[in-house]
């Protein structure tokens, strides 16, 4: 295989998680990295040995030289900065949340189609092992038709300190966090038609909501509450593990805390141990999450290497962008939302 060259923009907190899984990924290296933030561009180009170091995204765009562009800034920058990559025509990632609005995550899509450059959205969480190992049970039909689930994230894990703009934003959860769980509610239940949310600012220390609960009616017919927050006290803190309960015509699936997956059929029930990998530059709790970016670049550079569609695919996000709108829609306004309407 060629080896794909990128570069890389925004050198923040998480932009780190992505330098190691790049290192370790087949295919592909970073060549070039971007930071308007001189201190964090040092730190970052420092520590991985990148001699090509940006502080303005044009110039590194005009300047090329690599094959693809990894956007780890926050949601603000990620429209100019994907239609910057589409006018250079250089396939892009983009970090979560995809755009502030649908709207921009629309124009987004249409920008890079137009372009006919691939655009996926880094949305990692479905490249869990243990999310994984779910779909693989549900794709061996050994639980039937599945007719009801639950996907649930509920800690009480400080994400302020690494993450300081969580708690300054009017959305919170439901952007930040909740876009994963709906994300993976789609992934395992399938596309949504309409939903009905709730939520709750219980820290008084933040600006946008900490709790929500949301209920889906999946086009299959499932229904599927995602409920996720970050005001939860346990006295066995799960962050950052999703907890997933799901019932079906022959049998039933629960991961539960610890990354136990026990599975109910006709043959029985077996528990089995679906921990991720604690990679060398992990550490813990976060590793489930670092294994997860490790996993979803090296799907990016084999789909992109072979021509392929991409899991995360900006069109395939929009559908789980729509979630988030929705559920804001109907936290609103107290109505059930129609999300088919919300993409068209
Ligand atoms: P951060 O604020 O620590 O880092 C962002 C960096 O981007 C900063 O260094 C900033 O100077 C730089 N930047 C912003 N706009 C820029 C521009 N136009 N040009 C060049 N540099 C620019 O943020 P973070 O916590 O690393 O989060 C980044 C993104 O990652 C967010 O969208 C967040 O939601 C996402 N995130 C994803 C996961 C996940 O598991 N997928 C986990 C944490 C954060
Ligand atoms: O994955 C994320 O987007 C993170 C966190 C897990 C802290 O919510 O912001």
């Amino acid at each position: 295989m060629t080896e794909l060259k990128g570069a890389l923009i925004g050198c923040g907190f998480f932009a780190v998680n992505q330098m190691h899984a790049w290192n370790d990924v087949e295919g592909a290296k970073i060549v070039a990295i971007c930071d308007r933030d001189p201190e964090r561009l040092k730190i970052v180009g420092d520590q991985f040995g990148i001699e090509r170091r940006y502080s303005d995204a044009e110039a590194l765009l005009a300047d090329g030289g690599f094959d693809f562009v990894d956007i780890a800034t926050t949601v603000q920058s990620h429209r100019p900065l994907v239609e910057m990559a589409a006018r250079h025509k250089v396939p892009v990632i983009c970090q979560k949340p995809f755009a502030k609005t649908l709207a921009d995550a629309k124009a987004m899509v249409q920008a890079c189609r137009e372009a006919s450059i691939p655009l996926m959205i880094h949305e990692n969480f479905r490249w869990q092992t243990p999310i994984q190992a779910v779909r693989k049970i549900l794709d061996a039909a050994a639980i039937g038709t599945p007719f009801w689930g639950r996907f649930s994230f509920r800690s009480g894990y400080d994400v302020f300190s690494g993450q300081p703009y969580l708690a300054e934003g009017e959305r919170f959860i439901i952007e930040d966090l909740g876009i994963h769980t709906l994300d993976i509610a789609r992934y395992i239940l399938g596309d949504v038609k309409a939903l009905t949310a709730r939520t709750k600012r219980v820290n008084p220390n933040i600006k946008g909501e900490d709790v929500a609960t949301i209920l889906l009616d999946h086009n299959s017919g499932a229904t599927s509450v995602v409920d996720v927050s970050y005001a939860t006290k346990l006295s066995n803190e799960p962050f950052p593990e999703t907890l997933i309960e799901l019932d079906g015509s022959d049998g039933s699936i629960r991961l539960s805390q610890g990354y136990q997956l026990e599975v109910t059929s006709a043959d029985g029930t077996r528990t089995i141990d679906v921990s991720p990998r604690l990679l060398s530059w992990a550490s813990r709790p976060w590793h489930n999450i670092q294994e997860s970016v490790y996993a979803i670049q090296q799907h990016w550079v084999d789909q992109l290497s072979q021509g392929g569609e991409h899991s995360t695919s900006g069109a395939d996000n929009l559908k789980t962008f729509a979630l988030v709108e929705g559920a804001y829609e109907s936290a609103a306004t107290g109505q059930r939302v129609d999300v088919g309407a919300l993409l068209r």
